[in-house]
């Protein structure tokens, strides 16, 4: 099984993509797959999850901290940077099992070649460590220098977070502190195999003699700790990073087997789709928070401050099942941070006069909603664009519940519940009961003004997506008024039994758009009546490639194209609601209208061809989301704002169409079964996934389809 990537040559234009595709990361940092000589010029970034900073009235994004992987090498003065001396030989490679990157560069020089290998890892074993090791070979004698610093010069897209830096050493660590504009420190340290010859400013210099065919390797431990984690970061990160570079990678190795052990896909007869699954689940499992708090995973996951480092509705919908079929606490952990954030929620709602809870669209700590009203910069007057995404996308609240729900029926876990779950169901229960309206001329409950998941058509009125999340959480309140009947205290607490009077009639009467006679949805009333023009013809209608396609002056405004995939969401999610002809029937409309504008689309169109039986349909779009870092070349602007970074949502999104479609894994009365689609090209799959805490196989090879535990 390979579990490698890599890539040849350097080309200034790749190197966005590349800072993606060989990223290392651990939950508590991602290191963006750079060169140790780039900087913030080449977004260079050791992004940090779940800590804030805002620079004057820029957005408030996540901190980058210094990068304590800093090195450059020099001979005779001049400096060895790919950027402004072409190598003769450069490649890259990721070992995704191990999450192990590394570089190898060769140089031609007067007085011989030079080849520089560097190696990186984020410990999977003690999230706040780092580990790299560099290694000079020559072919002639030559003298270098290698300066080894901490860059404390770090790429912001709102900036600067740091009002002053210090640096230091103490018994041989260098150490930096960097003080955050709204308070608190980050610090970083890094610490040496062999001791330097000097330390200046900040930086360790090695001036080894190099002997022709000779290696000279330098490795270095690096800790990283926030004022978030505790009092004193400075001194934490001068002590953590005493160990050996082998036995921390030795361990961090043992943590990735036990990950592989619950996640592990093979695929015989589709190397190409193999590969893409397990990268996409490395992705995931750089990412994922594995402290047991109460966190949950950025849009763009630790690539970078884009997205402002929020949280979305991808999280639920989109990488949750990941995580609660190989584990479970981490899912847990996800949830969590929305228990948390419910004051956040509840502010939301009552600063919009809406009753119960509505979910950050862009959730920070604490729930803070970093949305902004202008979310878009126009590309002709670079003046923001007016964006509903915030005050309108509704259906956030209810994905937090689905994720709830989907919780405590894969766990059989109730815990969650008594820890605040149950109150952010009946909150949120709460919210679409207030957003229910009834038109006069129109005798039945409503949901108005709303965005859907297309995010092109905003301020729409009964958007299917939004209408069945509605209905799903006042379905979710009536499944946990059931669980809870012997907990009367938290029942009473989180005052369901009343709730429920409420909402039981309201529901009776509550309008869910429905086929029509064609076999079609239509997604937000009025839809059907927009121009039917073709995606070409709208992308023909852009004067510049970046301009946004959305709202009232974006060229998908009055058209019938859409975003990303929104009627098809609702029936990837809900296909027991029709019979697969009305699945197939709305797949096949609304596909060639999608502009597939978000890397959420794709997967939940293959998941739907799934649910129809067609998985050669399905194929191509599993294989867009599950390559989404792979073959890059996504979207990188929005308008004048950059969108650009890892997108752990396409991860998930391919897991659940690689289990809940292909696979066919699903649950009834908590017990998993198989009901597979696999494309035909495919021999054999095999899944493995976590049940009441035993790790589980599901073998498929064409006519038959084995459940057993490993
Ligand atoms: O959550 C998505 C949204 O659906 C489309 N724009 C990007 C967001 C973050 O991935």
């Amino acid at each position: 099984m390979k579990f490698e990537i890599s890539k040849t040559g350097c080309d200034p234009a790749s190197i966005p993509d590349d800072g993606n595709r060989f990223l290392i990361g651990n939950g508590y940092m991602g290191v963006r797959g750079t060169l140790e000589e780039f900087t913030k010029k080449e977004l260079a970034a050791v992004n940090l999850a779940g800590i804030y900073d805002q620079a004057d009235d820029g957005w408030r994004e996540p901190l980058n901290a210094p990068n304590p992987f800093y090195t450059v090498v020099s001979v005779n003065g001049g400096a060895l940077r790919v950027q402004d001396f072409p190598p003769a030989e450069h490649e890259q490679r990721l070992d995704f099992r191990y999450g192990l990157a590394s570089r190898k560069t060769v140089w031609n020089l007067a007085k011989g070649r030079l080849t520089l290998r560097a190696e990186r890892f984020a410990s999977m074993d003690n999230s706040h460590l780092l580990g790299l090791k560099i290694t000079l070979c020559a072919n002639a004698d030559m003298r270098v220098k290698l300066e080894a610093g901490i860059d404390a010069d770090v790429w912001d897209i709102h900036g600067p977070h740091y009002s002053s830096v210090k640096f230091g050493e103490k018994d041989g660590v260098l150490i930096c502190e960097a003080a955050v504009q709204s308070g608190g420190t980050v610090a970083v340290s890094r610490n040496f195999s062999l001791p330097p010859d000097e330390f200046m400013r900040g930086t360790a210099i090695y001036l080894p003699e190099l002997k022709a065919g000779v290696e000279f390797s330098l490795s270095s431990v690096c800790a990283v700790y926030t004022s978030k984690d505790l009092q004193n970061p400075a001194e934490a990160a001068q002590k953590s990073c005493a160990g050996s570079y082998e036995n921390l990678l030795k361990a961090s190795k043992a943590r990735w087997d036990e990950i592989w052990d619950c996640s592990l896909v093979e695929i015989e007869g589709d190397e190409e789709a193999e590969l893409a699954m397990n990268y996409s689940l490395y992705h995931l499992n750089c990412v994922a928070p594995r402290g047991g708090g109460a966190v949950s995973i950025a849009a763009r996951g630790l690539s970078g401050q884009t997205y402002k480092g929020a949280v979305f509705w991808d999280s639920e919908i989109f990488m949750l099942d990941y995580f609660l079929a190989s584990q479970p606490e981490i899912a847990r952990s996800l949830l969590r941070y929305r228990i948390e954030t419910l004051p956040g929620a509840l502010k939301k709602a009552a600063s919009y006069g809406w009753e119960g809870a509505f979910y950050a669209w862009e959730s920070q700590e604490g729930g803070f909603d970093a949305c902004s009203d202008y979310n878009i910069t126009d590309v002709f007057t670079e003046r923001p664009v007016r964006t509903y995404f915030k005050d309108k996308q509704a259906h956030i609240s209810a994905a937090v519940v689905w994720g709830i729900m989907r919780y405590i029926e894969r766990t059989g876990d109730l815990s969650l519940l008594k820890e605040g779950g149950a109150r952010v169901i009946a909150e949120c229960a709460r919210f679409y009961k207030s957003l229910l309206v009834m038109p006069n001329a129109r005798k039945r409950w409503e949901i108005h003004d709303v965005v859907g998941p297309d995010e092109y058509h905003e301020r729409v009125n009964n958007n299917a997506y939004t209408n069945r999340m509605a209905l799903f959480v006042f379905d979710a309140l009536e499944k946990i008024s059931e669980i809870l009947q012997e907990d009367e205290k938290l029942e009473r607490e989180c005052g369901i039994a009343a709730l429920l009077e409420e909402i039981r009639p309201l529901r009776e009467n509550f309008y869910m758009p429905k086929p029509g006679e064609s076999g079609l949805i239509e997604q937000f009333d009025g839809y059907f009546s927009l121009e039917d023009a073709s995606l070409a013809e709208a992308r023909s209608r852009l004067k510049d490639p970046r301009e946004y396609w959305g709202g009232s002056h974006g060229v998908a405004g009055d058209t019938q194209i859409i975003k990303q995939a929104d009627v098809a969401t609702m029936l990837a999610m809900f296909p027991q609601d029709y019979p697969e002809e009305i699945l197939r029937r709305n797949w096949e409309f609304y596909e060639p209208r999608t502009e597939h504008g978000s890397s959420l689309s794709a997967c939940m169109y293959a998941l739907l061809a799934c649910r129809f039986g067609n998985a050669e349909a399905a194929y191509p779009f599993f294989m867009k989301s599950a390559c989404a870092e792979l073959r890059g070349g996504g979207k990188q602007w929005a308008g004048l704002v950059y969108i650009g970074g890892t997108h752990p949502a396409a991860a998930g999104g391919a897991w659940k169409v690689l289990a809940q479609g292909f696979a066919g894994l699903e649950y009834s009365d908590g017990k998993p079964s198989l009901r597979p689609c696999p494309p035909r090209h495919w021999k054999r799959l095999r899944l493995r996934f976590i049940h009441e805490g035993q790790i589980m196989l599901a073998d498929i090879t064409p006519g038959k389809a084995e459940l057993k535990s490993k």
